[in-house]
């Protein structure tokens, strides 16, 4: 039998999906998109999964979609990539962005097309030193997509998108971190640990509040201050009853360190 091409392992509240093509870079077919589904499926519905981790196996994150997909494979016939965006990406990214619990991307080595926007969908990026970002679209005569027209002007401002997106050239882990594109550059060597420390941070935090939380800024990009306000409002409001805020009032009032559920 064939490996699969995503590895889901649950354990202590965090649930690892890793990319698992190596010897193509972890580039993205329909298949892959399948078991993703699947993964995300189970992750979704299950409440003690309180931190989610997305790497990619081998020397790569991903090289986006696999060019040699027959998803991608033309016959003489123009194909409708709008499609496999709609069908695939799409919810993908939906789904990643909307997920009320942390998703943290490792970022282990070269993220291009939307191998990249994948990344800059996740909530927290860690990249090693000797990853790069390649918005390899234009090298192909495409549009950057998965997301990444939205993502990249947001986080590193229009001058910089632009120059990332028009130019395809690789950005280093360190200018990712300068530019505000990702969350720390970190030694390749110490990625691993860095990784399980924040993972493991994570996964013992009051899950309800910080799926709240990241909710509320991703929504504040459409919002205007008033909106943004009653919102903030409607959230306390839900949070303010949970059983992890309680808890917290009650550790700190203590001063103690407080044991979070995720409820
Ligand atoms: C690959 C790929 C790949 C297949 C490396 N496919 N085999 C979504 C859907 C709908 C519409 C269209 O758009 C999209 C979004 C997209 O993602 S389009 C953009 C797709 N990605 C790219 O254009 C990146 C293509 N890859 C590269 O530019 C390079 O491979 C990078 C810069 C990622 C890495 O370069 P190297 O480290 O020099 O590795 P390599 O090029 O030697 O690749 C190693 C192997 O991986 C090689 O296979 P082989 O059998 O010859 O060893 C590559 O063919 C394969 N590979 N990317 N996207």
């Amino acid at each position: 039998m064939s490996e699969p091409t995503i590895l889901l392992h649950i354990m202590d509240g965090v649930a690892t999906i890793t990319l698992n093509r190596p010897d193509k870079l972890n580039a993205l077919t329909e298949d892959m998109h399948g078991e993703l589904e699947r993964a995300l499926d189970r992750i979704e519905i299950d409440r003690a999964i309180r931190a989610v981790l997305l790497t990619g196996a081998g020397r790569a994150f991903c090289a986006g979609q696999d060019l040699g997909d027959r998803a991608m494979v033309t016959e003489g016939d123009l194909i409708d990539l709008g499609d496999t965006l709609e069908r695939f990406y799409n919810p993908l990214i939906r789904r990643l962005t909307r997920l009320e619990r942390p998703v943290v991307c490792a970022v282990n080595g070269v993220a291009a097309g939307a191998g990249a926007s994948l990344a800059l969908a996740c909530d927290i990026v860690l990249a090693a030193r000797s990853a790069r970002f390649v918005q390899a679209f234009a090298n192909i005569g495409l549009v950057p997509d998965s997301g990444g027209t939205w993502h990249l002007p947001r986080l590193v401002g229009l001058a910089r998108a632009l120059g990332i997106t028009l130019l395809a050239e690789p950005i280093t882990a360190e200018q990712a971190e300068a530019w505000g594109l990702i969350w720390r550059a970190v030694d390749d060597d110490r990625l691993s640990d860095e990784v399980n420390q924040l993972m493991q941070r994570l996964s013992t935090r009051a899950t309800y509040g910080l799926g709240l939380t990241k909710r509320a800024l991703r929504l504040s990009f459409n919002h205007s201050l008033d909106q943004q306000l009653e919102l903030e409002r409607d959230l306390q409001r839900q949070a303010g009853h949970t059983e992890d805020y309680r808890e917290g009032v009650a550790a700190f009032l203590a001063r103690r360190e407080p044991t979070f559920r995720g409820r």
